[in-house]
């Protein structure tokens, strides 16, 4: 294994530049220089008392739905206000070099999508949705009464935001589509994550078992990390274009890409 981020190994870049089907998964860290927290990060100011476990749950919203709520109105306000990085770019570039390409992500911010990327499988949801906690249907307009969370136009029950919360189960189509694609590739790439929320977490070992090179980039070691063929230790906004520069040369801008930040 090479941990070396700025010297990447040849076999490294022939895996990129031989790949024909990969797979991104990517996780909190990925739009961290971005200027969104990751997800067990230290919460900053008004959340620092709170651990996400506590409040990423049914049964934390049944207890206090005003204070999930307004945690999550926090975070759709962040994410409106930040613009993808070099991270969510190169990986936009490396979609239009490998013939077949899917970014499996565990975040809800929305920004790989507007980084440009197009085959997105978003596993945990968007924050940028609301349904009803009851009867699990989107919704799209509520009457804005002062009442947090506000209520569900139809049935009156409480509304959320449209993620995925402990002990609840992902989209399958979704999940189903991640799995179908990751037994199949020939290169993963793993980005951004602490490895450590399952099903998600299970999707590099099974690219390990189809036999696919498997590439960890993180500044920190995670379950993954001994595991890997390559695990690069640093930044994904820096270590990502690194690694699509090294393999086919620069990369450019976003204009000529079309992308919409
Ligand atoms: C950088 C960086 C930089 C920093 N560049 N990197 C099997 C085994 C054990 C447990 C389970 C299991 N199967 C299911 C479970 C239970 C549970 C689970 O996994 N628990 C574990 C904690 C043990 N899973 C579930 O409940 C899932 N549901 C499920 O399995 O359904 C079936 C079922 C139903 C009922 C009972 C049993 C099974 C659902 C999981 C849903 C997760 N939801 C959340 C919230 C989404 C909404 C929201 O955003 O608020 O998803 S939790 C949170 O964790 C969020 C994230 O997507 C997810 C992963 O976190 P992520 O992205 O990895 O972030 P961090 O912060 O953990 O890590 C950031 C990383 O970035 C770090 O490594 C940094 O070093 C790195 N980094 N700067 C690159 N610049």
């Amino acid at each position: 294994m090479d941990h070396r981020p700025l010297n990447l190994p040849d076999a490294l870049l022939a895996a990129l530049r031989q790949a024909r089907r990969a797979v991104v998964l990517t996780g909190a860290g990925i739009s961290a220089e971005s200027g969104v927290p990751t997800f067990r990060d230290a919460q900053t100011g008004l959340w620092a008392s709170f651990k996400p476990e506590e409040l990423a749950t049914p049964d934390a919203f049944r207890r206090n739905p005003k204070l999930v709520w307004e945690w999550y109105a926090w975070r759709r306000q962040r994410v409106g206000s930040v613009a993808p990085n070099p991270g969510h770019a190169a990986l936009v570039e490396i979609e239009h070099r490998v013939p077949e390409f899917t970014l499996v992500t565990q975040n809800v911010d929305g920004l790989h999508k507007r980084a440009g990327s197009r085959r997105v499988i978003e596993l945990h949801g968007n924050i940028s949705r609301t349904k009803c906690f009851k009867e699990d249907v989107l919704v799209g307009q509520w009457n804005e009464t002062g009442e947090v969370p506000p209520r569900c136009p139809r049935c009156g029950s409480w509304l959320r935001p449209d993620v995925v919360w402990f002990g609840e189960t992902l989209p399958p189509e979704a999940f189903a589509a991640a799995e179908q694609a990751t037994a199949d590739c020939d290169l993963f790439l793993c980005v951004g994550t602490s490895a450590v929320v399952y099903p998600a977490a299970g999707l590099p070992f099974t690219a390990l078992r189809a036999g696919a090179t498997v590439v960890e980039v993180n500044p920190e070691a995670t379950p993954l990390t001994a595991h890997a063929t390559h695990a690069l230790r640093g930044p994904s906004a820096q270590v990502l274009p690194a690694l699509v520069r090294a393999a086919w040369g620069p990369i450019p801008s976003s204009p000529a890409r079309g992308t919409h930040s």
